[in-house]
């Protein structure tokens, strides 16, 4: 083992300890540390020979410490205490943008189809399930300054295993997706992967029927300067994603209907408006060159004039709904209750030079995601052993709950106000927005305000022009509120959206419903923060429920390079993560803590007083057992209701001496059947 498998172990703990246990783990390609059941991930930016079939193989059924750290032995943990102790599962994994989150996702998937059920049937929906993300990624993910493949969404998927363990299915929960990037691109950066793989990829004959040619720079919404990424094969992808298309059961028409919006996306980028003043002096704007408008009318069967008549009167932008898949409806409809286990993957946490809504979003939702971590890791650790009655002495850490606070309070948080801003009368900019925000949360508030200044926003008199800064748990990010208001309302104008479902092309028309005439709905939208506050809330209700199983990646440079370990950009995570908060819980605390009754039943075969049966209750059985065991008492306490065990030691031993038990018994049974032949 190099360095120190298990932080919890590692001796001294102090920051330089633990980072030079990370580092030198790193260099010698283990990736992966504990603290206790929580895995640090550290992204080796090259592709290492530790997720092969034979690795599947060895940590399938075994304990969790009995091998060297990977992210196979939690996902195998989880899937475990899911099959046969009957637990919903969450898969809760962290870290910032490019720190190997997406890519932790699918390892884990991928053990999870790896070894449960078998069967043409069950073969079938584990291939839906892993397919799933090429088809995501090359929608939803684009290359960013900060990663190649940056998810440019959040995802929550729910797979769905039934009594036996063998998975049903599938549902995906998509959380507001970038679409700003489908118009405009920050330098350096990528629109949408299924652009570029569409015109590398396709053939002749499907880039003909699509009207559109190879090259990019035709394109507006293509940027020119970063079209090619390194390690990026455009064109293979394509076949990828077509082909995973087909698997998640796309039909060839249904494949052929959203290129053709992919390239009606393109043809809309191209057309260009200019301004006419009229005589009774109202700026109109109007069409410069109608080929692209042609094209893009013929690609959606909508007509001409109807198109045109709607951008003319109104700007656009374009619209992308929120949605949830359901893989393998059929299956998923049996009565019996389900055994789930969720994997959430969101967008990182993400400083830009320039920070817009989307940051602010994104940013929000890695706080949310902090504070789970906070709330059941080290409050809910805390707390347990006050109820079991177990000596305890308090741990700092900060908790986030602040910064939580300052955007979704109800009344005066910067989502409120934002919604306020946009639902009040009279002339809303992006300006009222911020001077608002700075009135309540900053320190020119009101003197008879009630409200008192949040310590996490911070106003000083260096802030540019149009720009407020927020503490986040993991930096201050300074937010420019341009475009906050206009992206908040998310209004597609209805005129719009009712040329669009004039469309007489079927997949366009389901993305419009609201564009029915015959279900005019004057009834103003929800604003875009609103839906996500209430999403993200209840993606939050449901995560508690589960058990939760954590994985914390970290970056270990920001050149996206292997062998490189920048000390203060992992020294920085490891401190805004709270892993040695995390660590010192653990260690003041108990490794592993199980109720009496399945503590009993698991070990009483290694002692003859409890074997085979122990009458008494059974917290007087375990004591017995351990007190027969010789195990050291520094190493265990008695709780209410569980017992306590110190160091993960204390349980090797134990599970070592069952298993050698077993062996005895198993070849005492072997003798005795030979005796009797
Ligand atoms: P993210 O999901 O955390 O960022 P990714 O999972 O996309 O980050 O990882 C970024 C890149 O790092 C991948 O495309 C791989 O090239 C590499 N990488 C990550 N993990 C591994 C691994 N275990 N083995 C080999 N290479 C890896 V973002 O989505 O931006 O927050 O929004
Ligand atoms: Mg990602």
């Amino acid at each position: 083992m190099i360095g120190v498998g298990d932080m919890v172990l590692l001796e001294p703990l102090t920051a330089d300890s633990f980072l030079e246990n990370l580092r030198n783990r790193f260099d010698h390609n283990e990736i992966y540390t504990y603290i206790g059941s929580v895995v640090i991930s550290l992204n080796p930016y090259r592709s290492l020979p530790i997720y092969t079939p034979d690795k599947v193989e060895e940590y399938r059924n075994r304990n969790f410490y009995e091998l060297s750290p990977h992210i196979y032995a939690l996902a195998d943990e989880a899937y475990r205490s899911l099959r046969d102790q009957d637990k919903d599962q969450c898969i809760l994994i962290t870290g910032e943008s490019g720190a190997g989150k997406t890519e932790a996702s699918k390892l884990v998937m991928s053990y999870v189809a790896a070894v449960c059920g078998k069967g043409q049937e069950v073969n079938k929906v584990k291939e839906q399930l892993l397919q799933s993300n090429p088809v995501l990624e090359a929608f939803g993910n684009a290359k960013t300054v900060r990663n190649d493949n940056s998810s440019r969404f959040g995802k929550y998927m729910d797979i769905e295993f039934d009594f036996k363990g063998d998975p049903l299915g599938g549902v995906i929960s998509n959380y507001l997706l970038e679409k700003s990037r489908v118009v405009k691109q920050p330098r350096g950066e990528r629109n949408f992967h299924i652009f570029y793989q569409l015109l590398s990829g396709a053939s002749d004959e499907t880039l003909k029927k699509l009207k559109l040619e190879r090259d990019f720079s035709k394109y507006n919404y293509l940027s020119l300067d970063s079209a090619a990424v390194n390690g990026l094969d455009d064109a293979a992808n394509f076949r990828t994603v077509r082909n995973a298309m087909q698997i998640v059961g796309f039909m060839e028409d249904e494949l052929h209907s959203v290129l053709e919006l992919v390239a009606a996306v393109l043809k809309l980028g191209n057309i260009e408006f200019k301004h006419e003043s009229r005589c009774n002096g109202i700026d109109e704007s109007r069409i410069k060159d109608k080929n692209d408008l042609k094209e893009m009318c013929e690609l959606l069967g909508i007509e001409q004039s109807v198109l045109e008549r709607a951008f003319s009167y109104r700007t656009v932008e374009a619209k992308l709904e929120k949605m949830s898949t359901t893989l393998n409806v059929a299956q998923a409809q049996t009565k019996a209750r389900h055994k789930v286990m969720g994997v959430l993957d969101i967008y990182g946490f993400e400083i830009f030079e320039d920070n817009s809504f989307e940051q602010f979003v994104i940013n929000y939702c890695n706080e949310k995601l902090q504070q789970i971590f906070i709330e059941l890791t080290l409050r809910e650790e805390q707390e347990e052993y006050v109820r079991e009655g177990i000596e305890w002495t308090n741990i700092e850490y900060f908790n986030n709950a602040i910064i939580c606070d300052l955007i979704e309070n109800n009344q005066n948080g910067i989502l409120a106000m934002l919604d306020e801003e946009c639902l009040r009368p009279g002339t809303v900019t992006d300006e009222t927005f911020l001077d608002k925000l700075n009135t309540i949360c900053g320190e020119h508030q009101h003197f008879e305000s009630r409200l008192s200044k949040n310590s996490k926003f911070l106003t000083d008199h260096s802030l540019p022009h149009n720009c407020f800064r927020i503490q986040h748990y993991a930096g201050k990010v300074l937010y420019r509120v341009e475009g906050f208001v206009d992206k908040n309302n998310d209004l597609l104008y209805r005129d719009l959206s009712q040329a669009m479902f004039k469309a007489n092309h079927n997949l366009m028309k389901q993305l419009f419903p609201e564009g029915n005439p015959a279900k005019v709905n004057l009834k103003r939208p929800p604003t875009a923060g609103f839906q996500f506050k209430a999403s993200v809330g209840t993606l939050m209700k449901n995560l508690q429920t589960k058990n939760p199983n954590y994985i914390r990646c970290i970056k270990p440079n920001d050149k996206k390079t292997p062998h490189i370990f920048t000390d203060s950009l992992v020294r920085h995570q490891v401190s805004y993560l709270g892993l040695m908060e995390n660590v010192r819980v653990r260690r003041a605390g108990y490794a592993f803590r199980q109720p009496y009754e399945p503590c009993l039943e698991r070990y009483k075969m290694l002692c003859r007083r409890t074997w085979p049966h122990w009458r008494g209750p059974a917290r007087e059985g375990v004591e017995v057992l351990m007190g027969d065991l010789q195990v050291p008492h520094e190493e265990f306490s008695y709780g209410r209701s569980k017992i306590f065990i110190r160091n993960p030691r204390t349980l090797f031993f134990l599970e070592e001496r069952r298993r050698q038990c077993l062996r005895d018994l198993a070849t005492l049974i072997q003798k005795i059947y030979r005796g009797w032949k």
